[in-house]
């Protein structure tokens, strides 16, 4: 059960070295891949100097950033020579508790679920230490987003994840319209319009304490112009088969 947890990093000099010991103080099949967009300020030679001691932690350096969409997808098509069973998307901030991974994994097995989303908003609201006008931009976000697809899932949004390598596989990463922030709900949304096993995992989630988060305000805003243009978008296109 390989599990392979894909980590985009944008300036994370001050989180990096935490969260690949912690990764790897975890059981031994589960493996951590570092997407680097260049970070000016030397993330990826962090992660290089760690690699030579361990070879659970791997690197993919791409030249600039564009988003965490296109971060994904390199880093999903480069964790498959990797021969996974499942990979995961978490935040290199500790926002998502590492160690849920485990979970996942279990539910994973157990369930035979294709996609499982760790959801801070299934048990009502579980976020720590956010400024009540993300909260509810968020929390509306969610729930319009939610009611224009007409989707089961609670958290669309967040970017806390597992997915099935036999079934992520399949999908057309060129049909993926979206860079920023509505990548998960594209991505989602393809998974649960294409009858995919989709669960939710509630989580805790924690405002970062280290670093600069990369969100804004506008990030949100395209998001929700591009569900409407999701909700009238073919959604057979996005798997082979
Ligand atoms: N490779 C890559 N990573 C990014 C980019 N933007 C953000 N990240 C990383 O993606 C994760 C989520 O971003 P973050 O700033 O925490 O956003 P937030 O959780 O929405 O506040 C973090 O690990 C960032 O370092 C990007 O353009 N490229
Ligand atoms: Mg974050």
């Amino acid at each position: 059960m390989k599990t392979i947890i894909i980590i985009p990093t944008y300036n994370e000099k001050d989180n990096i070295e935490k969260m690949i010991n912690t990764v790897i103080s975890m059981p031994d099949y589960i493996e951590v891949l570092i997407v680097d967009d260049n970070s000016p300020d030397g993330t990826a030679q962090i992660v290089e100097s760690l690699m030579s001691e361990n070879k659970r932690i791997h690197l993919l350096k791409r030249d600039k950033k564009e988003g965490l969409g296109p971060a994904y997808i390199a880093g999903f098509s480069h964790a498959f020579t990797m021969n996974p069973k499942y990979v995961v998307e978490m935040d290199c901030d500790f926002s998502h508790p590492p160690l849920t991974v485990i979970k996942f994994v279990e539910r994973m097995e157990a369930e035979n679920l294709d996609l499982l989303i760790g959801s801070r908003y299934s048990d009502g609201i579980s976020i720590v230490n956010w400024p009540m006008k993300r909260l509810i931009l968020s929390y509306y976000a969610n729930k319009y987003t939610r009611f224009v697809l007409g989707s089961k899932i609670n958290d669309l949004t967040g970017g806390f994840k597992c997915f099935r390598v036999s079934v992520l596989e399949k999908m057309k990463f060129n049909k993926i319209l979206s860079a920023g922030y509505s990548f998960q709900i594209e991505i989602n949304n393809a998974f649960e319009k294409n009858k995919k096993l989709v669960k939710e995992e509630p989580i805790i989630f924690y405002e970062r304490r280290f670093g600069a988060s990369k969100m804004s305000g506008n990030i949100i805003f395209e998001a929700l112009f591009r569900v409407l243009r999701l909700k009238f978008r073919n959604q057979k296109q996005y798997f082979n088969n």
